[in-house]
């Protein structure tokens, strides 16, 4: 098969990296050396280098990755057999990293390919404990998180209540930024639960321009994700904004609001159309896989997981973490000694 091709709906590329022991291979010794919560930065670069040898051995145009945001050709690309998932410990049950640390080489090459696309991986302070790779699991922890683990989620922008980066000009009061992407590694999914996506290019071709204009006023106000243990609110910012010529999105079905009658209405045409099943692109990252979703043209959430848990170590499981552009990055509140965990 060729190593890369389009998907159907042409907004998605899929890269095969034909072996899914190949970049494992290539990294194991150089892993072990060191340490991903303390020196992400050289880890990142480390498989950067890696991947980007594999992709030029695979003629395959690097710049389609390098490029992926600016281009916005592709609104998220799926690298597959990227490490073997054979010896992985058991699916964890309460959201803690199992002891076995086998799981670390998924998280090193999802951080590789988010540096891949020009990306620095960062985390907040506020969720989950400024840890960098967050488990996507189904979690027994409380009947909070083991609702929260398994429900659908609903369409949404990750950090909601974040300035995207061209909104200040710098952050000296300590705002809250949005990543640019915002990346998944699968390690199991049985049940092929499918990651749910919404692209903003056919929100704009589908909704009448007088709901856009609603959108694009800054009539609206959102609060943190329920996986922050802080709250952040943000008032006064638009759903979709212009930069240049480019449209952006953010957007939470149940942490976003509008403030005034117009906007609430703009509001209820969207999420008219995010509820229509046709309108919804639906990805099984299998097992091995990666996807990198662009966070600001596309929408995403999931399946209902809850008659597909079992808690007995082969539930699915994935590893999550944020990507942002070197200006969003730059614009983070963080300390000098820390310079990969947001301090929000
Ligand atoms: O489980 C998924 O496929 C997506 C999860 C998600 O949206 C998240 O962890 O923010
Ligand atoms: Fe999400």
């Amino acid at each position: 098969m060729f190593p890369i091709q389009e998907n159907t709906y042409g907004r998605g590329l899929e890269i095969d990296f034909e072996s899914c022991s190949l970049l494992q291979q290539k990294l194991e010794k150089q892993l072990s050396l060191y340490d991903q919560e303390t020196q992400p930065y050289v880890i990142s670069e480390l498989v950067k280098q890696v991947i980007r040898n594999e992709i030029i051995d695979k003629k395959i145009d690097l710049s389609l990755i390098e490029n992926f945001e600016d281009d916005e050709r592709y609104d998220w690309i799926l690298f597959k057999n990227c490490f073997d998932t054979s010896f992985m410990p058991l699916t964890p049950i309460n959201d803690t990293p199992p002891e076995n640390e086998s799981w670390k080489t998924p998280a090193a090459i999802l951080m590789g390919l988010i540096s891949s696309t020009g990306h620095k991986v960062a985390s907040y302070k506020g969720e989950m404990r400024g840890r960098l790779a967050h488990m996507v699991m189904p979690a027994l922890n409380n009947e909070v998180y083991k609702s929260r683990s398994t429900k659908q989620l609903m369409p949404h922008t990750e950090i909601v209540n974040g300035l995207w980066p061209e909104e200040i000009f710098s952050n000296n009061v300590g705002h809250c930024i949005a990543p640019n992407v915002f990346g998944l590694a699968s390690i199991r999914n049985p049940a092929k639960c499918a990651t749910r996506v919404w692209y903003l290019e056919d929100i704009l071709k589908s909704l009448p321009f007088s709901v856009v204009r609603d959108l694009m006023r800054p009539e609206f106000s959102t609060t943190s994700q329920s996986s922050f243990d802080v709250v952040h609110n943000l008032e006064g910012v638009c759903v979709i904004s212009q930069f240049g010529d480019r449209l952006n999105i953010r957007f939470s079905y149940s942490k976003l609001k509008g403030d005034t009658i117009r906007a609430k209405n703009a509001l209820k045409r969207l999420k008219e159309y995010l509820d229509d099943a046709n309108n919804v692109d639906r990805l099984v990252v299998e097992p091995g896989q990666v996807l990198i979703l662009n966070n600001r043209t596309l929408l995403h959430g999931r399946d209902d997981l809850k008659n597909d848990s079992f808690y007995d170590g082969n539930d699915r499981w994935l590893i999550r973490m944020y990507g942002f552009s070197h200006d969003g990055w730059k614009k983070l509140p963080k300390k000098e000694h820390l310079q990969h965990v947001a301090t929000l």
